[in-house]
């Protein structure tokens, strides 16, 4: 058993999203809800060997830097390369492999150069120098990796070198996470060997990304460490406007705006500051993105100042040594991957410290759709890192995300060491965080009733893998274990999970993101007759014939299939 299914949506909900909606009469309040919607994917199988393709892995010379950034190279200026329809086979082969190890085309990141020039992402408002102290810290840049792509690897290395003053620059620390391609044993440390800030830090075994990233941290000299994912391009500029936030308070951890490189063509696709958007997370302890809320947005003259968020995506960050240290890193109990990002923003929140994206920052990263790197197995990693994160730090507030996993925390370890930290610190309460930091989140305890929605004579319950917009929603036996059955009824009317919510207009019913506007996402309970009334068609919600599917029909208390049954009602 791999934990693959828990895998999927967050690294899914780290792609920031577009602001496209399809429906006119709808307004998002928040615009996350295209990464919400995308699916599952099945991770690649790595039972067999790795074996390098016919690629460039062994062939050196491809990779030296070109003598100049000839802009017709393939990629300069961050422009997609586009592979030819009509491959041969042997190509063709090549691709799938490079996609298959990786999860994003390596192939074609191998035929762009490792030094390849991006656009300038930046507004003109960031390039006025006088906005940055003079006298910046020094950073250590800190990028794990386990079984990188060797092109993908080493241009994240140049584009900090390459785009960071070099008085800016301590150490750029690579860590190995265990890997076992070939690719990233010695001749690692021979491409390095003339680059007098690179230094190579391998792990005695397979650790996960928070325990590599903190054995990378040992290493780490400078006043500021700075992390990175090991497929990253750091843009012009990036780095000043990151140290200068932490030059001026040293609680202020700051991260980049994360540019999409494109899986697929390798594309560098920025955002201008008016779409930067900051993170939050869901009650499933997935990280999601949203729009800058207003409150935010009165606090500054120009949408290239940087706002708080109220958490971080994960992988690019910088922080204060001293300050990272003061907060207890991370938490050594976290496995593999995932929660160590929310985990590092509640208690940076929480204990005294601000969270800011910097919209004059800008960094590349390849998101990926699936996990190319094995798991462990027989353990729900995500799981367990999740309850160490909500048994610390959320307080009262963990009993909603453990209703979401049907009450069944696992075994987690042992926390009472981050507990104490916590109460050392004296850091603030999750409430205060959730009232002050992130009013917009939706708490489920403020919902009418919440739980499964029973369809009371067939025992089934409203039921849906979907979590984005226009999903048509489906029924299944009930289960009691929270999961896809896990719905909040709130005072507004809405029936939501998340910032998804149940949505009818005249079709199906589907689940779209909630716009608060009531209309067709507007519900009323009948405790009396069970009827689950719906505002703008007038309608009742039932349960169709063959029993495996929504509809909606004339209300009639006398139909069985419009009998519902609302956990946890709260008609008070
Ligand atoms: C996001 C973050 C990632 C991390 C993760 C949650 C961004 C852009 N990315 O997922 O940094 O916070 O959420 O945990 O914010 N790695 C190892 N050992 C492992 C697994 C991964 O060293 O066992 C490395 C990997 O090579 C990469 C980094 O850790 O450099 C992050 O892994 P990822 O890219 O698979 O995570 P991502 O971007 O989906
Ligand atoms: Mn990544």
């Amino acid at each position: 058993l791999e934990d693959v299914a828990d895998r999927a949506a967050p690294q899914e909900a780290d792609v920031p999203p577009t602001a496209k909606h399809k429906r006119v009469k709808v307004i998002p309040r928040q615009q996350n809800v295209e990464s919400l919607h995308r699916n599952v994917a099945v991770r690649a199988d790595e039972k067999t060997p790795q074996k390098l393709s016919l690629s460039k892995e062994d062939d050196k010379s491809f990779l030296d830097p070109p003598a100049a950034n000839l802009e017709d190279s393939p990629g300069e200026l961050g422009k997609p390369v586009i592979l030819p329809k009509d491959m041969s086979p042997e190509m063709k082969k090549a691709v799938d492999d490079g996609w298959t190890k990786n999860a994003f085309n390596q192939y074609v990141s191998d035929l762009i150069s490792v030094r390849r020039s991006l656009p300038d992402p930046r507004d003109a408002w960031c390039k006025d120098s006088a906005l940055y102290l003079s006298n910046l810290p020094k950073t250590d840049v800190i990028i794990c990796f386990h079984n990188e792509a060797w092109s993908v690897l080493i241009r994240t290395v140049h584009s900090v070198l390459d785009r960071s003053p070099p008085e800016l620059i301590g150490e750029i620390i690579l860590v190995d996470d265990f890997s076992d391609m070939p690719h990233l044993k010695k001749q690692l440390e021979d491409y390095f060997a003339s680059y007098p800030k690179v230094k190579i830090v391998r792990g005695p075994q397979r650790e996960g990304l928070i325990r590599a990233r903190l054995l990378g941290a040992e290493y780490a000299k400078s006043p500021v460490i700075t992390y990175l994912d090991s497929h990253c391009e750091c843009a012009e500029g990036w780095l000043e406007p990151l140290l200068d936030r932490i030059a001026r308070n040293s609680t202020t951890v700051v991260c980049p705006v994360i540019d999409v490189i494109d899986d697929t063509t390798l594309e560098f696709h920025y955002r201008d500051s008016s779409g930067v958007n900051v993170g939050g997370f869901d009650w499933n302890l997935q990280f999601s993105w949203h729009a800058v809320p207003e409150r935010e947005k009165k606090r500054h003259n120009s949408t290239s100042e940087p706002v708080y968020s109220p958490t971080m995506a994960g992988g690019l960050f910088s922080i204060d040594r001293k300050f990272f240290e003061r907060l207890g890193t991370y938490d050594s109990g976290f496995d593999i991957w995932g929660g160590e990002n929310l985990e590092l923003s509640f208690k940076t929140w929480m204990c005294g410290g601000t969270l800011e994206i910097v919209p004059c920052s800008h960094v590349g990263h390849i998101f990926r759709k699936r996990s190319p790197y094995k798991w462990r197995t027989g353990v729900n990693v995500l799981k367990k890192n999740s309850v160490r994160l909500a048994e610390v730090w959320m307080d009262d507030y963990a009993k909603y995300y453990y209703q979401r996993i049907g009450m069944d925390k696992g075994d987690f370890g042992d926390v009472s060491e981050r507990k104490k930290l916590r109460e050392d610190l004296q850091c603030k309460s999750f409430k205060w965080y959730l009232d002050n930091v992130y009013p917009e989140l939706f708490i489920p305890g403020d919902a009418v009733a919440n739980g499964e929605i029973r369809n009371i004579n067939t025992n089934m319950c409203i039921d849906t893998p979907k979590t984005g917009e226009e999903d048509p929603v489906g029924v299944y036996e009930c289960h009691g274990q929270g999961g896809h059955q896990y719905w909040m009824f709130s005072k507004t009317g809405e029936i939501r999970r998340d910032q998804a919510c149940l949505d009818y207009a005249g079709k199906d019913v589907i689940l779209f993101g909630c716009h608060g506007s009531k209309g067709n996402q507007f519900w009323t309970y009948h405790e009396n007759t069970k009827l689950l009334h719906h505002g703008s068609s007038g309608k009742c919600l039932a349960i169709n014939e063959s029993k495996d599917k929504l509809i909606m029909e004339e209300c009639d208390a006398s139909h069985l299939r419009q009998h519902w049954m609302l956990e946890n009602y709260d008609s008070s």
